[in-house]
């Protein structure tokens, strides 16, 4: 059989040098077994060998006019390339493969068709489970593996991701070793963002919803300072009663679980959950940390909303920030004093029953001192709450600088 010499295959850059086969020599594999149809599309999955060694070649021969061969080309590839960039020992392994935009190799000369995409993957027995006769030790090492694989997936090069359509048919045995050898269903959910650790670490990918974090005892604000500040809130801070401490939940009026008060520029209030929260006149004492942030963070403030925990009884329903009397995109600044507590993150497309997505939430625990900046656009995509922690005694002081838009300014007093 002549070569074609005009075969894409012949050009540099199809020679893909770290696999054994591509496309001059994948025609040496000696077919022991052709297996599939040749339907409207087809995935021959054939069985051959080379040099000893058993290997599995897949073939995807679109059809021109079969209504839906460019999803199972689309498929094909994403397998391929999925298998390409993902390393693991669970992972059936890649050969080689070949692409072709005329037909003429060995073996397939019959083909009439164009785009031909060959694969070669290592061998693998199919999977019955109950056939195998594991021992319970046997199974605790598959098990052990398919963690290690799914952990892996959840911290991939790729981003975090997650297989949508696990069965045991797309699994093999390979050599005593159960692996994954179908991840068309394979998808990207969101890259896992780690506020404690570094993301410049290769598990970790840059956060794409901007949630950073910034300690202000990095920025200078020591401990005794935090302290002080501490110390002043329960000197300088009043607090709103009546229905200002009041918020409807379906149809009743209930007290909000901790105490609230605001402050900012005049004629400045907050409308949120069925409340309007007038600003009372910056007091010296709030001004200095507000400017003290602004200059940290280069952004300007003309509000702040406090809320004080008593303990770890208080707390804050999930809610996200994203009112219209805010300045849209504008970051909030947190800044948290006293008790320690949790500070969680729920994706908005993984809530309720009917979640569209499984994402994990993110927990930070926000320190004594600590500046959480929630930058554009954290609150779009996330929800976040503070739970409560029962067993907590101490007092927690929150302040969540915002810029308010000219919306906010009502003939309001308080
Ligand atoms: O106390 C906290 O850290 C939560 C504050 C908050 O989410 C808010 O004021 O909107
Ligand atoms: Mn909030």
């Amino acid at each position: 059989m002549l070569k074609n010499q005009s075969n894409s295959y012949d050009r540099p850059w199809n020679i893909n040098k770290r696999y054994r086969f591509n496309c001059s020599n994948m025609n040496e594999i000696q077919i022991l077994k052709y297996n599939g149809g040749e339907g409207g599309w087809s995935k021959n999955v054939d069985i051959g060998t080379f040099e000893g060694q058993k290997v599995v070649i897949q073939r995807l021969r679109p059809k021109p006019g079969s209504g839906d061969q460019d999803f199972r080309l689309n498929m094909f590839l994403k397998n391929l390339l999925m298998s390409d960039q993902l390393d693991h020992p669970s992972l059936v392994k890649v050969l080689g493969y070949c692409f072709r935009h005329t037909k003429g190799e060995a073996g397939y000369e019959q083909s009439s068709y164009f785009g031909d995409v060959s694969v070669v993957y290592e061998y693998g027995m199919g999977l019955t489970l109950n056939a195998l006769n594991l021992t319970i030790a046997e199974r605790l090492n598959h098990a052990a593996d398919l963690a290690s694989l799914l952990s892996y997936l959840h911290y991939s090069p790729l981003g975090s991701l997650a297989d949508f359509d696990i069965k045991p048919e797309h699994f093999k045995m390979v050599n005593g070793k159960i692996k994954l050898i179908d991840l068309d269903h394979m998808n990207n959910v969101e890259p896992t963002c780690s506020l404690t650790l570094s993301t410049s670490h290769k598990n970790f990918k840059p956060c794409p919803f901007n949630i950073s974090c910034q300690e202000l005892t990095e920025i200078e604000m020591r401990k005794e300072e935090a302290d002080e500040l501490l110390i002043k809130c329960a000197e300088l801070l009043e607090y709103n009663t009546g229905q200002l401490a009041k918020v409807k939940v379906f149809g009743k009026w209930h007290d909000i679980p901790r105490k609230q008060v605001a402050y900012g520029d005049a004629g400045l209030s907050y409308k949120f959950s069925s409340t309007i929260v007038p600003a009372r006149p910056w007091i010296p004492f709030l001004k200095e940390i507000r400017d003290k942030i602004s200059e940290v963070t280069k952004h300007e403030f003309n509000f702040v909303l406090i809320n004080r925990y008593k303990d770890g009884h208080d707390h804050m329903g999930e809610h996200r920030d994203d009112e219209e009397d805010l300045v849209p995109g504008h970051p909030i600044a947190s800044l948290s004093l006293g008790q320690p507590r949790d500070f969680v993150f729920r994706h908005a497309d993984s809530r309720g029953k009917h979640a569209k997505r499984k994402i994990d939430s993110i927990s930070v625990e926000l320190q004594h001192g600590s500046l959480l900046m929630m930058n554009n656009p954290t609150n779009k995509f996330w929800y976040h709450s503070l739970p409560q922690r029962k067993r907590l005694m101490n007092v927690r002081i929150n302040m969540t600088f915002r810029k308010m838009t000219q919306l906010a300014k009502r003939d309001i007093s308080c």
